[in-house]
């Protein structure tokens, strides 16, 4: 591993020696770099410059607007080991997991290439004689995008490839925890702009450091016509109640608390790889983390033995070393967190089945290891319901396939859940009306690690909105329904007759 200022030197991100907001590696607790929060002045200034952009970028053609963000691929191929890096040291992801992180960019950037000549709309046919109604999808205006500490590449990447295709300007707030990956990935895209020529306008491309002041800036200005954030339910209240009072649009994309239904049908050796990944990986600190498990009572023992046995042989450690699967939390508070995740279920009568320790505190005295950990729960108790950002998995075991799903749903959170089962009646149900009221719902296959080609995101609190593939794209843009008269005559709709 390179010295990080060597790191951030060849990915051109540039860090203040005075500045008063210092990034933290996870790793050891050791200072990577300052930065300098951005005032006031300076953020009327960058959406200042955005709007300026957007006047100009909204005229040059989708397609070639699409060729930028095709640059901006080939950029993040030519650093995705230097980016991938950076995100281990800087949020504690395995190395394995930085490089698929930027990877998810890059598709993202593939996606919205062919997705740029492919921005369309309806026609529609008209109750009138010789007329015709037909959508167009036109470019919206400045758009912010809040990231959140675990994603700093892929979740900017996903909004956006999708806002500079659909002719919107971005400007970009990575978390304060990890803003280094943010800008990194914005510098690839720099580049990108650079060799793009001059149809690209200054200002196309921003971003602004700092924490909740930065971002309300942003969320309070009539002149941001998107706000896409990622993070907690909280933020996500604040952010929809203050945009939603000046009418502007969002993307929210905020808590999950993601379940997997394993019946009596299920194949459990499948089970269990998803159940490790979902709920180890990332060191339980993704949106999409397996947090709750509905096991069929017939599988109960021999899955948690499994279970038991995989957890026991997880190599806990420094991310950047090879052997190592999970990571350390991203810092302190979330350790808290982590510690009073395992008190409430121990108080609502868990057992506590592995894990639940600090580990490696001698080694990383201001690294935060923790040894994830398995409860069974006597039924779906009170803490279950709130999402603890950890790696702490909940098993309930149920004895009928409807109490399950009832379970399953009874969470505030809709983001996403699978079901493990050969039974096509139990899938089918599962992915039915009736079946779970998630955004996501999976069949065979874990919750988290979706591809970006689907549209992401989930119901109730995890915010109602949809990013990446499908047609999110429509999100970052505006629609226009045309009503055109081709003849010569000026009939009313509604067959009203107006004084003829
Ligand atoms: C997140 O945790 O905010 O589905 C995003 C996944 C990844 C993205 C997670 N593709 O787990």
């Amino acid at each position: 591993m390179d010295k990080p200022l060597d790191l951030l030197k060849r990915l051109g991100v540039e860090t203040q020696p005075n500045g008063d907001l210092s990034v933290y590696s996870p790793i050891d607790g050791a200072p990577i770099a300052t930065l300098q929060n951005a005032s006031n002045g300076e953020i009327e200034d960058t959406i200042a410059r955005a709007k300026a952009a957007f006047i100009k970028w909204r005229d040059v053609p989708a397609p070639r607007r699409g060729e930028l963000v095709r640059l901006w691929g080939e950029e993040l191929r030519k650093s995705k080991e230097d980016i991938a890096q950076l995100i281990s040291l800087e949020v504690g992801k395995i190395l394995q997991e930085g490089l698929g992180e930027v990877q998810e960019a890059i598709d993202m950037c593939d996606l919205c290439v062919g997705q740029s000549r492919q921005l369309f709309g309806r026609t529609i046919t008209s109750e009138r004689a010789s007329h015709r109604i037909m959508e167009q999808w036109h470019p919206l205006g400045p758009v912010a995008i809040i990231t959140a500490f675990n994603f700093p590449c892929a979740v900017f990447a996903w909004n956006a490839a999708n806002a500079l295709i659909c002719g919107d300007s971005i400007i970009l707030k990575p978390s304060e925890k990890s803003p280094l990956s943010g800008m990194a990935t914005l510098q690839a895209l720099l580049r990108a702009i650079d060799k793009f020529g001059s149809d690209a306008p200054g200002g196309l491309a921003q971003g602004i450091i700092g924490g909740v002041e930065q971002s309300k800036e942003l969320v309070y200005s009539r002149d941001i016509a998107l706000v896409s954030a990622t993070g907690s339910t909280e933020m996500g209240r604040s952010v929809a109640v203050a945009v939603a009072e000046r009418f502007g649009k969002r993307i929210l994309e905020l808590g999950g608390n993601n379940a997997m239904i394993v019946t009596e049908h299920a194949n459990l050796e499948l089970a269990l790889r998803a159940i490790v990944f979902g709920a180890v990986g990332t060191a339980g600190q993704r949106c999409t983390s397996l947090r709750r498990l509905f096991i069929h009572h017939t599988q109960k023992d021999a899955l948690i033995k499994k279970i038991k046995t995989a957890y026991a042989s997880l190599n806990i450690g420094n991310p950047l070393e090879d052997q190592s699967l999970v990571g350390p939390l991203i810092d302190a508070p979330a350790y808290m967190m982590f510690k009073n995740g395992i008190q409430d279920a121990l108080d609502e009568g868990g057992t506590l089945l592995i894990g639940g320790e600090r580990v490696l505190e001698e080694q990383y005295p201001d690294g935060y290891y923790v040894s994830p950990a398995v409860f069974e729960m006597p039924s779906q108790t009170q803490a279950m319901k709130a999402e603890c950002f950890t790696p702490i998995l909940y098993i309930v075991p149920y004895e009928d396939f409807d109490q399950a799903l009832e379970m399953h749903n009874d969470v505030p959170q809709g983001l996403s859940s699978c079901i493990i089962s050969d039974n096509m009646r139990e899938v089918e149900r599962f992915i039915s009306a009736s079946g779970s009221d998630c955004g996501m719902a999976n069949v065979n296959i874990g919750p988290s690690g979706a591809e970006i080609g689907g549209a992401f995101g989930g119901e109730k609190e995890t915010g109602g909105d949809r990013e990446t593939g499908s047609d999110a794209w429509k999100n970052y843009m505006r629609r226009t329904t045309n009503s055109i008269n081709y003849s010569t005559d000026m009939p009313l709709a509604q067959g009203i007759s107006f004084g003829d």
